[in-house]
């Protein structure tokens, strides 16, 4: 969003080295910062949400809906109208979902001065419970990893059944390796990461504590394994930098609908 020359809070959100465990919550004090935190913590950030843009417009059909699911702020849903304005493609409704209201007012009030008319709808919901329309594209990006892990495949499988055929999902989560040592030195690397954007130990490690057993990463053969047995083909890992990485699915062109 730094193109666009809004303003950012710098994160100095456990800058005391305080946090509960667990303690972590999209609230208004998150949303101020969120810019400045999403970006310096999760690397390769402004590329996914870049790519995101213009992958987005290249499965979109016009008459359908793109769905943007915990669209925080809504750099996604921005560089999605972006490249799809580059494309001329028009008919492609624009969706963000997130639960969090703060983060939704901030997102309206980011993107209105922006898009103007070309607004996406913004809706506030569980991405678990919102109703989905028939989609070309639909994007999860750094949101499944919050859910329980009972809630995942139910919303990834009607994600599958909300995406018309040829139809994108893309998935951005952090990942962990099975390998223990690999995990370790990704851990590390990580924190390395973050030490290069300015946070300090006591910070990376307060985060640490806020966010555990409420970000539950797994395994990228999982995440991929999941996708193809709920029907997506191919399943592609298009882009990775140190433990985050996304992920390309598509929904098949059935041959019913070839015929
Ligand atoms: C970006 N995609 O900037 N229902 C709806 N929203 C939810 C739920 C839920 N059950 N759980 C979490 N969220 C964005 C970044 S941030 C990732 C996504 C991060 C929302 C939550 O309110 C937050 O806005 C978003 O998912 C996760 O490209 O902070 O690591």
């Amino acid at each position: 969003m730094a193109a666009s020359g809004m303003s950012e809070e710098q994160d100095r959100l456990f800058a005391n080295g305080q946090a509960a465990p667990g303690s972590f919550r999209f609230d208004a004090k998150v949303a101020r910062v969120f810019d400045d935190m999403i970006r310096r913590s999760v690397p390769g950030y402004a590329n996914t949400v870049a790519s995101s843009g213009w992958l987005a417009a290249r499965f979109a059909q016009p008459g359908t809906a793109c769905h943007d699911l915990g669209c925080s702020l809504g750099a996604t849903l921005l560089a999605c109208a972006e490249a799809l304005a580059d494309t001329g493609m028009e008919g492609v409704e624009l969706i963000g979902v997130d639960n969090s209201a703060a983060m939704l007012e901030r997102c309206r009030s980011r993107l209105e001065p922006e898009l103007g008319s070309r607004l996406p709808t913004l809706i506030a919901a569980d991405v678990r419970t919102v109703e989905l329309r028939p989609s070309s594209v639909i994007i999860l990006n750094w949101t499944l990893q919050f859910l329980p892990a009972a809630d995942r495949t139910p919303l990834l499988a009607r994600i599958h059944e909300a995406l018309l055929p040829g139809g994108a999902l893309i998935l951005s989560e952090k990942v962990i390796d099975s390998d223990p040592e690999a995990q370790q030195l990704a851990e590390s690397l990580h924190a390395d990461f973050k030490r290069t954007q300015g946070y300090t130990d006591l910070e990376i490690a307060a985060k640490r504590t806020a966010i555990e057993d409420y970000l539950i990463p797994e395994t990228l053969d999982a995440q991929k394994t999941r996708l193809l047995e709920l029907g997506f083909r191919p399943v592609l890992v298009w882009y990775r930098h140190l433990n985050f990485a996304s992920l390309l699915a598509l929904k098949p062109v059935s041959l019913e609908h070839c015929r």
